[in-house]
């Protein structure tokens, strides 16, 4: 196995991938005051190699005001997987939920599409601002919902888990995806600081979430064959979903 840092290049990767990257990078630029965020270790490319396939792993990290870690990566597998994973995880100061998503295409079209905006309250609920503006949101209906797993309480009301099966579904999802994205730096934006003992309760709900969230076999299983066992659980607990300790 071989892990080297260089300067990334672009991915060819599944359209809608690259078209929902756009989105989100042009959501954070519109709304949210950006700075660059450092990965440990100068994870920000990786790539692996191992039975013969190669893994690319493309991350773009970004922190505001409101959330202490913005992360965008996309991944390729071989010639078979590409991969779009973000999250956005809230600055402790401010009781924001998670916006979450994942978008994993395979040979056949893509099996999972994603997206949800996830509470971090000892209750597992949004709040009154958050429900009312997302139940005002227009809801495309799509042909194959999928059934979420049993780590999967984490998610809200709102968690839309799909497998699209034509054009018009991919756009209804990048739409949804938009309208989440839109609704969260607008909430952001107007959120003010909480109390200390709030804080503690925010950071709490961080927590669980990344723990649930850690129990993800599916991805475990893809880190772990292109770069190994350890390389994965220190990528999982480090990068994708690490717990600030702060
Ligand atoms: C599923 N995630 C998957 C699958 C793979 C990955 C291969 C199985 C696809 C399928 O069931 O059709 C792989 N995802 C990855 C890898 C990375 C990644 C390798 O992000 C990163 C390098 N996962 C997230 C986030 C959410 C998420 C932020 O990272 C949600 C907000 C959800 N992924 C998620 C869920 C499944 C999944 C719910 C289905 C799991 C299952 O059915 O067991």
């Amino acid at each position: 196995m071989t892990t080297v840092q260089t300067s990334p290049i672009t991915l060819p990767l599944h359209p809608l991938i690259s078209e929902l990257a756009d989105v989100i990078i042009s959501h954070w630029q519109t709304y949210l005051d950006l700075s660059p965020y450092q990965l440990p270790d100068g994870l920000g490319y990786v790539e692996g190699k191992l039975e013969g396939e190669r893994l690319f792993i493309k991350n773009h990290c970004y922190q505001s005001s409101e959330f202490r870690k913005m992360h965008l990566e996309l991944a390729k597998v071989g010639q078979g997987l590409d991969i779009l994973h973000c999250v956005m995880f809230p600055n402790p100061n401010y009781s924001l939920p998670m916006f979450g998503c994942d978008i994993v295409a395979g040979k056949g079209g893509i099996s999972a599409a994603i997206v949800d905006l996830s509470p971090t309250n000892p209750q597992l609920t949004l709040s009154e601002n958050y429900d009312q503006a997302l139940s005002q949101l227009e809801m495309p209906s799509f042909s194959d919902q999928r059934e979420l797993p049993e780590w999967g309480d984490i998610f809200s009301d709102y968690c839309l888990f799909i497998r699209p099966h034509t054009s018009e579904e991919e756009k209804c999802f990048l739409k949804r995806v938009s309208d989440f994205l839109t609704v969260h730096c607008h909430q952001a934006n107007q959120s003010q600081p909480v109390s200390l003992q709030q804080r503690k309760l925010n950071l709490q709900g961080q927590e669980y979430y990344c723990h649930k969230q850690q129990k993800n076999d599916k991805t475990r299983r893809v880190l772990e064959k292109a770069f190994g066992d350890s390389w994965a659980n220190k990528y999982i607990t480090q990068v994708l979903f690490d717990i600030p300790n702060y």
